[in-house]
């Protein structure tokens, strides 16, 4: 690209002008869908058999590390309310779940030589429970919670991790393949790299930001090739018909200012950040982006390093990888404002990604802020990252499978029915523009288990009262929002419901009675 064309392209914008406040409409056959994970809602941590996994032992060794010393023991429960979850995907009217499989209550030690029956059960009963409901699932195998056991052998970071990833995989096809059409491999390597071995703030907790963060990343690259070959390779595609896609976070970079320092900072951002996982698999070519591979060889010499810490993969390698996700599942949240200047010197350590980058980021200050210190507001960049894919990477399939606000509690969000309006007009424009997306899941379908920020912060559409022994669920305003988006198949912008009106409770109850009641109160209001 020449350098006009990238200055052209840093700075391209999308503004939603739409008629009457309310969007085009979305393709019939487009899926709605809300997203969970294993460890973040299921509970029940070491019920029927289950193992530990890198979280488990995480929080039980490590407790004040959680902001609130909460754990995910029980989170949500879902482990036993998942037909009550099953309800909920029912009333916000979706037609597609995507939850993850939690390895360590399929293998409690990680491993296919036992292989735990009651875990079986359980995703059995819940993928039952949805296809009786015609709701899909898109089950993630691996949303962070490895087992312990595995863990210890060196985890990810072992040679053996691909293998010990396509052993699992294997076991999931065997029991599940019949039901499930859409696998999703590895949640988001950047952000299971970056926060587990760069900053080490998420299990396993290794501070390796310069070399275990690019490592961690190359063998959730090999483990994901793994999983699809085994699935063409044994016969698994052919019987079951199913498509398999890798998980891949990425959000939007603008520029700080026209100057030529700030555009390279964008295109290095976003080959880090997104080239480093999409190229190998995405891209014609195979391999790691070579500004990425020479930035990162350049540094390793001046640390006095005799190899890279980033190797190219080889030639056999990089033909393992390349084209072996069917479908892209993009998880984004936001935007950010990067740029590169002398304020840069000295800012990241030595070694890092940050500092094979080197650039600084920050959120635009009009951008509406969430709970989250990463996460604003800003719906143009999904529309503009939509399209860049589609321009780089011969416009693969995509999937949105997260997509979401954090707040604290309360029924009234306002500012994520505010997000999930704007973001869903830049989805369906983006497909309006051409961009084959096929699906969008809001992150989350309720509260949950936030990792290192425990429970004080909030993603669900539905609230959860942590303290309830019952963990009921109650729908938000923005369940109430996203449900109307998938009846009417568009967006109202001026749509604005009451969560607290007893109408707003057919949600959770569904009866007959209730629609009376709602109606009488609504009558003598
Ligand atoms: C995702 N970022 O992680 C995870 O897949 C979920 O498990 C998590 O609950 C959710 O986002 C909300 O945090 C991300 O910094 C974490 O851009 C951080 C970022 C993106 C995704």
């Amino acid at each position: 690209m020449t350098l006009i064309a990238r200055l052209l392209f840093a700075t391209l914008t999308f503004s939603a002008v739409i008629a009457n406040n309310v969007s085009g409409s979305f393709p019939s056959d487009f899926i709605f869908g809300a997203s969970t994970a294993s460890y973040q809602v299921e509970g029940a941590w070491d019920e029927d058999g289950k193992g530990w996994s890198m979280w488990d032992h995480l929080v039980r060794t490590d407790p004040g590390h959680i902001a609130d010393h909460s754990n995910a023991d029980v989170a949500a429960n879902s482990y036993h309310l998942y037909k009550r979850d099953v309800q909920m995907l029912k009333e916000l009217g979706v037609s597609a779940y995507r939850f993850s499989i939690s390895w360590p209550r399929i293998m409690p030690y990680g491993r296919p030589d036992y292989v735990n029956p009651r875990g079986i059960q359980y995703y059995n009963n819940l993928i039952d429970e949805l296809l009786a409901n015609n709701i899909q699932p898109f089950p993630t195998m691996y949303h962070w919670d490895l087992p312990q056991n595995l863990n210890e052998q060196g985890g990810i970071l072992s040679e053996n991790f691909p293998d010990w990833f396509g052993d699992y995989a294997r076991v999931l096809y065997q029991n599940f393949g019949d039901r499930v059409k859409h696998w999703l491999t590895l949640n988001e390597p950047y952000i299971h790299c970056h926060i587990g071995f760069g900053t080490g703030m998420h299990a396993p907790r290794i501070r390796s930001p310069g070399v275990g963060y690019y490592r961690c990343g190359r063998q959730i690259l090999l483990a994901h090739a793994r999983a699809f070959h085994i699935y063409n390779d044994e016969g698994f595609r052919s019987a079951q018909n199913g498509q398999l896609g890798i998980v891949i976070s990425m959000d939007w970079s603008i520029p700080s200012t026209d100057s030529v320092d700030d555009a390279e900072a964008v295109t290095d951002y976003i080959a880090f950040k997104f080239g480093q996982y999409m190229d190998p698999l995405f891209s014609e070519q195979g391999n790691y982006p070579q500004r990425i591979l020479e930035r990162v060889a350049t540094n390793s010499a001046l640390e006095g390093l005799s190899t890279t810490r980033l190797p190219a993969f080889t030639d056999a390698e990089a033909e393992y990888l390349r084209g072996t996700s069917d479908f892209l599942a993009l998880n984004h949240y936001s935007t950010a404002v990067v740029y590169r200047n002398a304020s840069v010197a000295g800012m990241h350590e030595v070694p890092s990604m940050f500092n094979d980058v080197y650039i600084g980021s920050y959120s635009d200050p009009s951008w509406p802020m969430s709970e989250t210190n990463w996460s604003a507001e800003y719906a143009p960049g999904l529309y503009n990252l939509l399209n860049y894919i589609k321009d780089t990477y011969n416009n693969p399939t995509i999937y949105i499978t997260e997509n979401g606000f954090s707040s604290f509690t309360g029924l009234v969000d306002d500012q994520r029915c505010q997000y999930y309006k704007n973001y869903l007009v830049a989805v369906q424009q983006a497909i309006e523009s051409g961009v084959d997306l096929r699906g969008y899941f809001a992150w989350s379908l309720m509260d949950n288990f936030e990792w290192a920020r425990g429970y004080t912060i909030r993603f669900g559409l539905y609230e959860i009262d942590m303290t309830d022994p019952e963990r009921t669920r109650t729908p938000r305003k923005s369940a109430l929002v996203y449900k109307e988006i998938i009846r009417s198949r568009v967006v109202d912008m001026d749509y604005n419901p009451d969560p607290y009106l007893p109408g707003s409770s057919h949600l959770v109850t569904g009866s007959a009675l209730t629609v009376v009641v709602a109606a009488l109160y609504n009558l003598l209001r």
